[in-house]
């Protein structure tokens, strides 16, 4: 079964692919797979490799890279389901890539339904990294992960022998936010100043003056650089601006 699955994923153009036991699933802040999904057994996860775009200084380039990959991912979780589905006669569910996200459930801001890294780790497609990412041990950290919860009772493969990570450091030096500094955790409000200079704070923000704003100065608002920004972050989905601990790490690169 784990190599129809295999060869049906690759054949689909994904980088790598691993099997999890929902049981060896291991994710204290997320919620239990059994809530998502009732009777769910496994987890097919898939690791897609990042390409060059993620280094450029234009965030238009980095991010329209990322979203070309997310329009792939997503497209993959969906032919795995019905492949799932349809050919292996197990009911499946695609795991978001990033969002949609809980904002209404206390506690759950910043958490996914499924933790994808720790997904990835249960399946043996890599190992947490001093910059809280997984990395992948021929890849290195530039892949991003999606996954799809069957109710097929598949083993889980292997862990990966050895950390990948190495400890140099540059990930955390590199950081311009300082999001890093403290070892096993990442700064979420640090970090997002950063790499989500646009996303919901920003919004927030900025209709929180355009409120106090007189008439004049609200349409010269809407013409900002500030409102285009926002705009295509909220309705394009041009989120990211900074990818730097993810493409300053050496690990995997020739
Ligand atoms: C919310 C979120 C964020 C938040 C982080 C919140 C957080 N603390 O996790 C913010 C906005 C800051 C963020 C930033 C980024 N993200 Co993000 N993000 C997510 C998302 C949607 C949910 C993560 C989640 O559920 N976190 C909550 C729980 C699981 O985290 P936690 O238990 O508190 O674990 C934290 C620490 O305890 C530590 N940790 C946990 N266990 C262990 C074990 C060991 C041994 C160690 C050392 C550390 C460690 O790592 C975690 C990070 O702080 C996932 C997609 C998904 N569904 O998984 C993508 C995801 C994690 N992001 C990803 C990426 C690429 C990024 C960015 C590089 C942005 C970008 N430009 O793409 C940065 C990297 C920041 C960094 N170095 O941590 C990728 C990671 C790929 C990879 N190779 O690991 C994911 C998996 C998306 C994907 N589909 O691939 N992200």
């Amino acid at each position: 079964m784990k190599e129809n699955i295999r060869t049906f994923v690759l054949g689909l153009g994904v980088d790598d692919v691993g099997f999890a036991a929902v049981g060896d699933y291991r994710s204290p802040k997320s919620p239990a797979i059994e809530s998502l999904f009732p009777g769910a057994g496994s987890m097919i996860v898939m690791a897609f490799r990042e390409f060059s775009a993620c280094e450029s200084p234009s965030p238009q380039m980095a991010m329209g890279a990322r979203l070309d990959l997310m329009e792939f991912t997503r497209s993959v979780n969906y032919r795995v389901v019905r492949h799932v589905e349809g050919k292996l006669g197990s009911p499946a569910m695609s795991v978001p890539v990033s969002y949609p996200m809980d904002f209404n459930t206390p506690g759950k801001v910043g958490v996914g339904e499924v933790s994808l890294r720790h997904a990835a780790v249960a399946a043996g497609l890599g190992a947490f990294g001093r910059h809280n990412l997984v990395v992948h041990p021929r890849f290195g950290t530039r892949v991003i992960f999606t996954a799809v919860l069957t109710k097929l009772e598949l083993a889980s493969d292997p862990p990966v022998e050895e950390n990948p990570c190495t400890d140099c450091g540059l990930c955390v030096s590199g950081c311009p936010a300082g999001a890093l500094d403290a070892e096993g955790k990442t700064d979420l409000l640090k970090c997002i100043g950063k790499s989500q200079p646009y996303g919901m704070r920003a919004s927030i923000d900025f209709w929180s003056r355009y409120g106090e704003a007189d008439p004049e100065a609200q349409k010269a608002m809407l013409r900002s650089p500030e409102y285009l920004s926002l705009y295509q972050a909220a309705f394009i989905g041009n989120q990211y601006f900074c990818y730097s601990c993810y493409s300053v790490c050496p690990a995997g690169r020739r």
